[in-house]
């Protein structure tokens, strides 16, 4: 008798997006300023992150002249005045047309992020915005009526501003009331409505984010930043957790890490114990903290490390164990290469700096394609947590062409895809429980790092460019007709 088993059949096929990338609308139906609003096409939304840590508020973004940005592009594409997140690609006024594209393809379930201040404008209200909470209603009933499962992220990189600014990027933990009464209204408001639910999209870029660019940032006051602000979502998610299983026992609760597999560059002993770290730091850290309940031995080293004194009560550390995560959920778009030796080769993809792989090859943007690397990271996960995993995120962001007949063919992101699906099922048949797997952008949207609507992840184009022109009219592309075949035969037809 064979032992593999491939995609089991409820498995949860979809694609992924977040509101501030999405929807547009970014001051319609009552809705408040998130932080990504007030980011410009020039200032990357993640440097801005950065710039709260490094100077305890928000402010100008600093220059990352090249950062994620593809080789040659400089470092602010655009003007200041353009926000490209204030139209998006429109889901707010499009939805029904979205996801009837996805119930075509045959998505199971849709992730998607709730705006914050769209429910809350400013962060402190007593009361919802009703007209916030009712567009969110129509799109999950929309999604019911074609029997696909909303899976809702609850803070996506979308923190409203006045909250941020007021408590410094969650340096109070006044933040943790506010963010546990926004998750509560939720999950009281979508009861029938709504099953899976992720409390913060990649907790874990504010350590990563500490050595991004592949400079590592030697001020201790910016790791204080970082450690203090993870607790205080820590505790937030694991009272959220809770809160929702007191809601509706049903509720299936994630936590959200940027997953990236680090590989020492050489045997010298130095490089093993450099790569054991940063997959501490990086990577179980956040992981440790939401599955398994309780701060790992190593925090001790990464906080001494850099004179880290933490707030923490014992009713915070009773909040984390009585919160643990149902099930490990994570992007994955690469690997990343630690070494202590000097290399001139180096490289950087969203939130990986490291040396290059010889072995791997390149996206545009430098991100390395590393399928393999997600069978990896899928099994090790399943060693460390024994908990259903999904992969959230994943996908290839390309400069896509519309044909003269309508048409995009982008057997590029086929094959990165065909690749990928590949390895989840051999992560299957080694043992791995996968519930889900959502690519990254399945309708073109805004990136994250860049700002730009030309790094494209999707099965349907959306006609917008960088600077805000296009018709917003969506057009299928080959991969479209491809992914709708692998749903049907279930990941078998590749
Ligand atoms: C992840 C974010 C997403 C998404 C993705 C692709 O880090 O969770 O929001 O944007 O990366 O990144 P980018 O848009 O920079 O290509």
């Amino acid at each position: 008798m064979s032992t593999k088993t491939s995609f089991p059949k409820d498995f949860l096929w979809g694609g992924a997006t977040a509101a501030n990338q999405l929807e547009g609308g970014y001051d319609e139906g009552g809705k408040g300023l998130s932080v990504t609003d007030i980011t410009t096409a020039g200032s990357l939304n993640k440097p801005r992150m950065l710039t709260y840590m490094l100077n305890g508020k928000a402010g100008e973004t600093p220059a990352m002249p090249g950062a994620g940005l593809p080789k040659g592009a400089k470092g602010a594409i655009l003007p200041d005045e353009y926000y490209p997140n204030h139209v998006a690609i429109d889901f707010y006024h499009h939805y029904k047309e979205d996801i009837k594209l996805f119930a075509e393809m045959g998505f199971k379930t849709f992730r998607m992020s709730i705006a914050w201040t769209r429910i809350f404008p400013k962060g402190d209200e007593k009361e919802p915005n009703q007209a916030g909470l009712d567009f969110y209603r129509k799109v999950f009933e929309e999604l019911k009526k074609y029997n696909i499962e909303p899976l809702v992220t609850i803070s996506h990189y979308e923190d409203p501003l006045y909250l941020s600014e007021k408590y410094n990027d969650w340096q109070d933990r006044a933040m943790i009331d506010e963010y546990v009464k926004y998750a509560k209204v939720l999950f009281k408001e979508y009861k029938g409505l709504v099953k899976y639910w992720l409390t913060f999209n990649e907790i874990n870029c504010s350590l990563l984010m500490l050595n991004m660019f592949g400079q590592k940032i030697n001020d201790d006051a910016v790791y204080q930043h970082a450690y203090q602000k993870l607790h205080y979502q820590f505790v937030a998610s694991a009272r959220a957790v809770k809160a929702a299983h007191e809601i509706d026992s049903d509720y299936v609760v994630g936590n959200m890490i940027c997953g990236i597999v680090n590989y020492p560059l050489t045997p010298d002993p130095k490089d093993i114990l450099a790569n054991r770290y940063a997959w501490e730091q990086n990577i179980f850290y956040c992981g440790d903290v939401q599955a398994l309940g309780e701060y790992p031995s190593y925090s001790k080293r990464l906080w001494n490390e850099h004179n880290v004194h933490l707030d923490i009560t014992d009713q915070d550390l009773a909040d984390l164990k009585a919160g643990k995560v149902d099930m490990y959920t994570f992007s994955y778009y690469m690997s990343n290469v630690i070494t202590t030796h000097e290399t001139k080769d180096k490289v950087g993809g969203n939130f990986a700096a490291g040396a290059k792989n010889p072995y791997l090859k390149y996206s545009e943007w430098g991100w390395a394609t590393d399928p393999m690397g997600l069978e990896y990271y899928l099994e090790v996960m399943n060693d460390r947590y024994h908990l259903p995993q999904m992969v959230v995120e994943n996908g290839l962001g390309a400069v896509d062409k519309l044909t003269a007949d309508n048409e995009v063919h982008d057997d590029y992101r086929i094959d990165y895809l065909k690749q990928h699906i590949q390895a989840m099922k051999a992560a299957i048949d080694n043992g791995v429980d996968l519930i889900g797997y959502t690519t990254w952008g399945c309708i073109d949207l805004v990136s994250a790092g860049t700002g730009q609507m030309s790094k494209r992840y999707g099965f349907i184009y959306v006609d917008r460019d960088d600077e805000g022109n296009g018709s917003l009219k969506r057009y299928k592309k080959d991969s479209f007709y491809w992914y709708k075949k692998v749903i049907a035969s279930n990941g078998e037809d590749l």
